[in-house]
């Protein structure tokens, strides 16, 4: 790995990390609303197999999307001001927290169904497979997700159809306030995958770089025609739920242990031993992120709320020209 990528990589968790900080802040002051779903602590996740894609490839995410649209491109300004619910939001504020899209990043949400992301990331490898375009699939979901009878429908037309989808399971351990061994029978993932025939890789989903280079190897199988891969990346959020839970389910041990092994702390220290994170440039990097996202907020807080009068606008589509 070079120095920049390593800088890189740190960078990007870093503006995930305090991206989602501020929204905290936000939150806080009503300045954004509703549902709100943090990823602070599986930051390795989004940026590790996001930077295996190339461009054209598309990706699929969940309502813990914050992170995935960052580090796919997408501005932090338009990021914030869809949060807060403004016209210049990536959905232009009716999408909120759970909706971000971006169709020319081909970031296809953001998607508020447990698991309803996985069949659209099957639908867009088929395209692709149908037009013999060398562009994979990259889907994001919970290990609550692998429960849904979506994953498994999915997975088994993957399979069969030989699509090229890289399904990225981000286990956190909970699906809500509900343990993994609680809810499945089977806590090893990867081989509920298995069982379709689509290979499968438990990866340590706190380190970015094991992230990316599992993401890489198994991605290139992918979009040689390899079919399907599952990447079951082992994870921990470090906050709540959701901005509504009061997170009673979890032993705070158990937190403090997993807190321990921060992936952003974790690659700071590999980056110091190396010699490539000198003194005094974690506090420029620092200083840099946080300029961004005060500009993002900025930026948010300055746009546009929509008007009432636009209330019913793309609830139904515009009358085609000559229809009667
Ligand atoms: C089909 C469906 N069922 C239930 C819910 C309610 N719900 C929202 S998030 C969630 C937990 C999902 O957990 P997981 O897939 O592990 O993702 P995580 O939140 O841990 O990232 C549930 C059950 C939903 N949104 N959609
Ligand atoms: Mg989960």
């Amino acid at each position: 790995m070079s120095d920049e990528h390593g800088l890189h990589l740190l960078r990007q968790m870093l503006r995930i990390r305090r991206f989602e900080e501020r929204c905290v802040e936000l939150y806080s002051r009503s300045a954004i609303r509703g549902f709100l779903h943090l990823a602070i602590g599986e930051e390795a996740c989004a940026v590790g197999v996001t930077e295996a894609l190339a461009p054209d490839d598309a990706v699929v995410a969940t309502y813990r999307e914050h992170g995935h649209a960052l580090a796919r491109g997408i501005s932090m300004r338009e990021i914030m001001a869809e949060l807060e619910g403004k016209l210049e939001g990536s959905s232009k504020g009716r999408g909120g927290s759970m909706h971000i899209f971006d169709a020319v990043a081909r970031f296809y949400g953001g998607n508020a169904i447990v698991g309803g992301g996985i069949p659209l990331a099957v639908g867009l490898a088929l395209a692709d497979h149908l037009q013999g375009r060398r562009r994979i699939t990259a889907c994001f979901f919970g290990d609550g997700a692998v429960a849904e009878g979506e994953f498994h429908e999915s997975m088994n037309l993957a399979a069969l159809w030989h699509l090229p989808v890289l399904f990225c399971c981000e286990n956190n351990l909970y699906a809500m306030g509900t343990a993994l061994e609680r809810a499945q029978s089977e806590t090893d993932l990867s081989l509920k995958a298995a069982s379709y025939r689509v290979p499968s890789w438990n990866v340590d989903g706190m380190d970015v770089v094991a992230v990316e280079e599992a993401a890489r190897r198994a991605g290139e199988v992918v979009r040689d025609g390899g079919g399907p891969h599952f990447l079951e990346l082992r994870t921990y959020r470090f906050r709540a739920h959701s901005m509504y839970d009061p997170d009673r389910y979890r032993d705070k041990a158990e937190i403090e242990r997993w807190k321990e092994r921060d992936p952003i702390p974790a690659l700071t220290a590999d980056l110091g031993a190396a010699g490539i994170l000198a003194e005094g440039d974690l506090d420029r990097l620092e200083k840099e992120v946080e300029a961004e996202v005060d500009d993002a907020v900025a930026f948010a807080d300055a746009g546009t709320d929509e008007d009432v009068s636009d209330l019913e606008r793309y609830v139904m589509s515009e009358p085609r020209p000559g229809a009667t």
